[in-house]
């Protein structure tokens, strides 16, 4: 508060029935004693004004002046006490980027490709797909979140759920998969380089994202190569298969945009499926198609 305000402040508790005290730390304390004219015409030791010491008492005349003077000086305040506060909600940091629903699916599809009655079965292996998100981890990691109808605490049977989600960056395509555990690619994944890496462990929940013609049949499937791997987490009490993403490892800065991307082999953006070495459309899975788009915030 300006010393000009509380001045002025100051001069305004001695002409009105409206007190108002400076407040060290969150500007301006209004306190408002409504004088009934009745109370002040007929002397009464029990009205307001009296308990706070006026000595005279004014005509009921002067009462309403005062009162009209006060509804200005509440005014006055506010034009002094807004701005203040306007200023507070601007200083306020932004909340980070909520979760931004990019595609949602139907519950108890699971191998309708295949054949209907089999749906059950999509719970057990994790692969029943309700929904997609995305959201910052922190400011330099992106979460791809994908929401399932049951997941079981291993993923589904080990080396036997498959997730994959195809995505781009400011238009650049990116191709990503993985699951609870990914030995058979950690060993030999033939869908970059062109041929099988040196054996290594991928660790636990590896996902990997790849750029290029990593198609199956793709004629140029040495310009297939692999971008990173990261470790998602499952959590099987919310259903989620949560993937961190580095924003450097995919090019992605703020106000960059994360859209779908396209599969030519389920014909979709994102899918859970049987881990085969090559996953296959032809197997029963579930499949989900993307249309949102997440703009990373600026900081
Ligand atoms: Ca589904």
């Amino acid at each position: 508060m300006q010393v000009s305000e509380i001045a002025e402040m100051a001069f305004l508790n001695l002409v009105s029935p409206v007190r108002i005290w400076p407040r060290a730390r969150s500007g301006v304390v209004v306190r408002v004693m409504l004088v009934e004219g009745r109370h002040l015409a007929a002397g009464s030791n029990t009205c307001a004004a009296n308990r706070y010491g006026n000595a005279s008492i004014p005509s009921e005349r002067f009462a309403m002046k005062k009162f009209t003077l006060s509804l200005l000086v509440l005014a006055l305040v506010a034009a002094f006490v807004a701005p203040s506060s306007l200023a507070v909600a601007k200083g306020k940091k932004k909340k980070p980027a909520g979760p931004v629903v990019v595609g949602t699916d139907s519950a108890g599809d699971w191998g309708s490709n295949v054949d209907p009655t089999i749906a059950p079965a999509g719970d057990v292996l994790g692969q029943d797909l309700l929904e997609a998100s995305i959201t910052m981890a922190d400011a330099k990691t992106v979460n791809f979140v994908i929401k399932v109808a049951a997941l079981p605490p291993t993923g589904g049977i080990p080396e036997f759920s498959r997730f994959g989600w195809d995505f781009t960056v400011d238009g650049d395509a990116f191709a990503m998969s993985g699951g609870f555990t990914d030995y058979l690619r950690g060993v030999c994944y033939p869908l970059h380089a062109g041929t099988c890496p040196p054996p290594r462990d991928p660790g636990q929940q590896p996902f990997f994202i790849r750029q290029g013609a990593c198609t199956v049949g793709a004629e140029s499937l040495e310009n297939c190569t692999l971008v990173t791997t990261v470790k998602a987490v499952f959590d099987s009490a919310a259903g989620t298969v949560t993937i961190p993403v580095p924003l450097d490892a995919i090019g992605a800065k703020p106000g960059s945009k994360i859209g779908p991307g396209s599969n030519a082999a389920f014909s979709t953006t994102i899918y859970a499926s049987p881990a085969a070495v090559i996953s296959s459309a032809n197997l029963p899975h579930d499949a989900m198609l993307a249309t949102g788009t997440f703009v990373v915030p600026k900081a």
